[in-house]
């Protein structure tokens, strides 16, 4: 046995591998110790993007390639240790989308599930299901698996967002599927609120069957998530890894909003320090409001509002903050829980 656990190559082994290579087979002793490792072994690194310096590119685009032409202008966060792959982390994508004054980004559906964090600008609007909603600093809209969708912006303002998508998985999976709309703009069938009104009130229409993976509310209003928060600040109850976690949920089920992707947001109080934390679920961190460092895995990042930073799983994360501060966070959890492979290691805390 080699030193990486892979037993050595003699000259008739290696012959033997060549001749059934040949017939589509392959020894596994050859790769046991690679592909089945006793922790996380990614590609995916840390990293963090600069929001002022992505949003100087995104405008460049913006004067390159019309929203209508590129279908959805948008700038890729590819993971540096995955070049070329679409990815911010193994299993997801993220990428920074403008969409102009006056401009429409197509309607059409797809199998993945996509999450907007809203960065940039205000009004503008994404409809889902015939449902417009407006988009505010920090709101959170899903839209879920198959469903229509188009942006649109009648503001005279830029409007950015943060987008996720479980594209990776879908396409792990090999079950990707994707039309377009035949007109531009879906038609307008329900009015500004319905769905938030209907599910988002701790309440439940009397007949609702729930049916669908995804959540009925496709807006979670910053205002009302950071109300929550601010509320639960005065009790003083911090969690040493997370200060203060709250998770978004689907009303109908208490599950995940969406049926791949789980969404947090917390607050860290002035000065708070956050216990070594890691999880196998990768994450995606964006910075709301407040300001602080992030150590991954020994690797120090400071950020400031808007900023995004990618966490690989199982590297320990710390977070430092100066000031009252806001994170909102993306990662596979809703997969992996459902799958029965998610793991936390909270220390001793
Ligand atoms: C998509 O539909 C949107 O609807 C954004 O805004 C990014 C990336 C890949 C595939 C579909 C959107 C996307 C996407």
């Amino acid at each position: 046995m080699s030193r990486d656990g892979v037993p050595e190559e003699t000259p008739e082994r290696a012959a033997f591998y060549k001749k059934i290579g040949e017939k589509s087979l392959t020894p596994l002793w050859a790769v046991m110790s690679s592909i089945i490792t006793p922790e996380p072994k990614s590609g995916c690194q840390s990293h963090l993007w600069r929001y002022a310096e992505a949003k100087d590119y995104l405008m460049e685009a913006g004067a390159l390639i019309t929203a209508q032409e590129a279908e959805r202008r948008v700038l890729i966060l590819e993971n540096p240790g995955m070049p070329g792959e679409s990815k911010i982390t193994t299993s997801l994508y993220a990428g920074l989308q403008l969409v102009m004054p006056g401009e429409v980004a197509p309607a059409h559906r797809h199998s993945q599930s996509a999450l907007r964090f809203v960065l940039d600008g205000h009004g503008a609007h994404t409809a889902v299901n015939g449902e417009r909603t407006m988009m505010e600093y920090g709101d959170f809209v899903i839209t879920p698996p198959m469903a229509w969708h188009d942006h649109g912006n009648e503001t005279d303002e830029p409007m950015i967002w943060l987008d996720g998508l479980d594209i990776p998985i879908v396409g792990f999976f090999d079950t990707s599927f994707a039309e377009g709309y035949p007109d531009d703009e879906q038609p307008v069938t329900r009015i500004t609120g319905d769905s938030l009104a209907r599910f988002g009130a701790n309440m439940l229409p009397v007949d609702y069957r729930h049916e669908k993976a995804s959540s009925p509310i496709f807006n979670y209003p910053y205002a009302r998530s950071r109300d929550a928060l601010e509320v639960m600040k005065q009790q003083g109850e911090w969690d040493p890894c997370h200060g203060l976690k709250l998770r978004y949920v689907n009303p109908a089920d208490g599950g995940f909003a969406m049926p791949t992707m789980a969404q947090h947001l917390q607050l860290l109080p002035k000065n708070f320090e956050t216990s070594r934390y890691r999880s196998t679920d990768a994450t995606v961190f964006v910075a709301v409001e407040g300001g602080g460092r992030t150590t991954i895995d020994g690797q120090t990042f400071n950020w400031g509002p808007k900023d995004i930073f990618v966490v690989p799983s199982w590297k320990s994360v710390v977070h430092q903050v100066d000031e009252d501060s806001v994170l909102f966070s993306y990662s596979d959890r809703a997969a992996q829980q459902k799958l029965g492979l998610w793991r936390e290691d909270r220390g001793n805390v």
